[in-house]
């Protein structure tokens, strides 16, 4: 299968790292979006990455519907989202509030990114970034509490972890200014010991 959209998308970033840990093959088409809508769009008519295209040319759309598909192709030894219950409530909870943080880190970036100086709302960016803050010192606390667990209490990494992982260093890429590491040590050092792995070091932005 291809994984369409570049490793700065934190989207696309944690789609890759999933590919990976699932034991799944892939090829990368790292297409910038704005820059070569055409080539997304032949796929996915919201023209947004990521966007995956199974071998017999199906295509997979939003990142949350993409790993669905993805843990359901690896089988339920494999799955980083567990199939049923309080486990699977908490990882999706996990999940949301991860993802939740890098959608208001993209829209803090994107006022900037799309707006002419002028026309940039601060009070705006500094509601989003307020949000991700809020979303990341959530889950600083609950890497506190997990030690040298994983965040959602599994036995083994799930998809709480590498959207944490993923969310966190997006924003300190897009929002550097809130210097979300040194705010949260205990997702820092979490997220650290993940992207250690080779599944994520090999998917850097
Ligand atoms: N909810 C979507 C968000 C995807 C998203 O925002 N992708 C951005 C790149 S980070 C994009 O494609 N932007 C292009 C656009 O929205 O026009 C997902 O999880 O897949």
């Amino acid at each position: 299968m291809k994984l369409i959209g570049g490793f700065g998308s934190p989207f696309v970033r944690r789609v890759a790292a999933s590919l990976n840990l699932l034991g799944l093959d892939w090829e990368h088409e790292a297409v910038a979006v704005f820059d070569n809508p055409d080539a997304v769009r032949k796929h996915n008519p919201l023209v947004r990455v990521p966007t995956v295209v199974l071998d017999d040319g199906e295509p997979l759309v939003e990142s949350y519907a993409i790993l669905d598909a993805l843990d359901e192709i690896a089988g339920d030894t494999k799955r980083l989202i567990p199939a049923s219950g309080a486990a699977r409530r908490k990882v999706m909870q996990l999940t949301a509030v991860a993802t939740g943080s890098m959608d208001k880190a993209v829209w803090a970036y994107y006022e900037y990114r799309f707006h002419p100086a002028e026309k940039v709302h601060e009070p705006w960016v500094e509601h989003n970034e307020a949000q991700v803050l809020g979303g990341l010192g959530y889950l600083d606390g609950i890497a506190k509490a997990a030690g040298k667990g994983w965040l959602a209490g599994t036995d083994r990494i799930s998809q709480a972890d590498v959207s944490a992982t993923v969310a966190l260093g997006f924003a300190n890429r897009a929002r550097p200014n809130l210097g979300a590491s040194e705010k949260f040590p205990n997702l820092a050092a979490f997220a650290a010991r993940c992207e250690a792995m080779d599944e994520f070091s090999s998917v850097k932005p």
